[in-house]
């Protein structure tokens, strides 16, 4: 069996996190693959709520099997804290001996930069993902695996400070003591060695059992490291072949691929993006999509649906449907704008081009609609809302196959 595989197509918080919620409970395993605590969503499950960072959607499925990837960066203290929301963790969440520790100093780096950066800032989640992907491809970064002999460990980062000495006194980050740096890998250890395995062979495993898995996408296609809004983006791969890498699998164990978008834009931190609107629509679409990173709290930048940055996204990863979320926030606006084609540098394109600050949005309207909340089926909804679908669908290239009118688990309508 091939896994399946859950992907955003726009700059994060396209609403993965009730899609994999609702998804995850028919699924055996479900992966992370790459990113780390800089993801985030909350789920709602009998009025209790969740907030998760690292630890992947199927913790709610008490059937289900977790695995994060060598492919994450791993913050032992965000997980442990993660973990104490949930009992019995044993056996149902595996964590790749190969994946890279992100450790309390790549936070202290990561904010040092981007202050040092000032108006050039990336605006990151200064959680550290930068700078403990940077170490990993620079092959000085630390393992997971490498928790399991933790003194040994301090003695290596001791040793790493020492090297790059001249770096963290400009970024004015202090060695740590050994002493405590040993206690606070001791207890990383204590907590989190039951978890530590060998995924890939796992998730071979769970392939040739026919088991079904769902791969979880964090952040979204126009963030990815290579494809993404460069240097605007993370430091992870989050298109689709990012999942093979990051997990260990081939390309061929890949099934179904499913892209989510908003029904509009967003977008948090700094860099392009020719959709956005500084005016009172922006304004709303906040405001009625609450429109708050859930792992910072940063206010999201607000735009239009932009039906070029989606097409390219999902040749990128091969989307065989969309799953369009949040239409909702738009019940009520009278006009709705949908960017077509881009003019750039006085012509009208129709690709992404490398340089999208050069970009202009060329927008088309449509005629908005009341209300689509709580539309269970295609055929409930009001025509000028199965219009605006179509034509996501004709700009695109791509069937919407799922279309969410509200929070609700249930407000899904899923299309045969
Ligand atoms: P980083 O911290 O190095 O990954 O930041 C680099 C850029 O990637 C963006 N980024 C995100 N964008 C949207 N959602 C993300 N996750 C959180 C959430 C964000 C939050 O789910 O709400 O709570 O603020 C996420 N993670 C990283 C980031 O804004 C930078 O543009
Ligand atoms: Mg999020």
């Amino acid at each position: 069996m091939k896994a399946d595989l859950i992907v955003g197509i726009q700059w994060g918080d396209e609403g993965k996190g009730k899609m994999v919620d609702m998804l995850a409970q028919n699924y055996d395993m479900v992966c992370r693959s790459q990113g780390g605590h800089n993801a985030g969503h909350t789920i709602w499950v009998d009025g209790v709520r969740y907030a998760l960072h690292l630890i992947p959607s199927g913790v709610l499925n008490p059937n289900a099997v977790n695995v994060i990837g060598n492919g994450v960066v791993l913050s032992p203290e965000s997980i442990i804290k993660e973990m104490e929301q949930f009992e019995n963790l044993e056996g149902r969440l595996f964590i790749s001996d190969k994946a890279h520790l992100n450790l309390p100093y790549h936070a202290q780096i990561d904010q040092a930069k981007e202050k040092l950066k000032g108006d050039k800032a990336i605006g990151t989640t200064g959680k550290g993902i930068g700078p403990a992907y940077a170490e990993k491809i620079a092959r000085s970064g630390f393992r997971v695996g490498e928790l399991l002999n933790p003194n040994k460990l301090a003695t290596d980062i001791i040793e790493f400070f020492e090297q790059n000495r001249a770096i963290f006194d400009v970024l004015e980050i202090a060695t740590p003591s050994k002493d405590e740096l040993e206690a606070l890998l001791n207890s990383y250890k204590e907590k989190l060695a039951p978890f530590i395995a060998n995924t890939t062979n796992m998730v071979w495993k769970a392939l040739d059992e026919n088991k079904k898995i769902l791969l979880e996408g964090a952040q979204g296609t126009l963030l990815d490291i290579d494809h993404g809004t460069y240097p605007y983006v993370t430091s992870s791969s989050t298109v689709s072949a990012g999942a093979c890498t990051g997990l260990g699998i081939a390309p061929k164990d890949i099934g179904i691929v499913t892209g989510i978008v908003k029904a509009y834009t967003t977008r948090v931190g700094n860099g392009p993006f020719p959709s956005e609107d500084f005016g009172k629509d922006g304004d709303t679409m906040a405001d009625v999509g609450k429109e708050v990173g859930t792992t910072t709290g940063r206010r999201r930048r607000c735009g239009w649906f932009d039906a070029v940055a989606v097409k390219h996204a999902s040749r990128l990863n091969g989307c065989d449907q969309l799953s369009l979320m949040k239409l909702d926030v738009l019940d009520g606006f009278p006009k709705i704008k949908i960017c077509v084609a881009y003019d750039y540098n006085g012509e009208r394109i129709d690709y992404m081009p490398t340089d999208l600050e050069n970009a202009k949005a060329i927008y088309e309207e449509i005629d908005g609609w009341d209300s689509v909340v709580g539309c269970r089926e295609f055929d409930a909804l009001p025509a000028n809302a199965k219009k605006y679908i179509e034509k996501i669908e004709e700009l695109t290239g791509v069937k919407v196959g799922i279309v969410s009118t509200s929070p609700e688990r249930a407000d899904t309508i899923i299309r045969g």
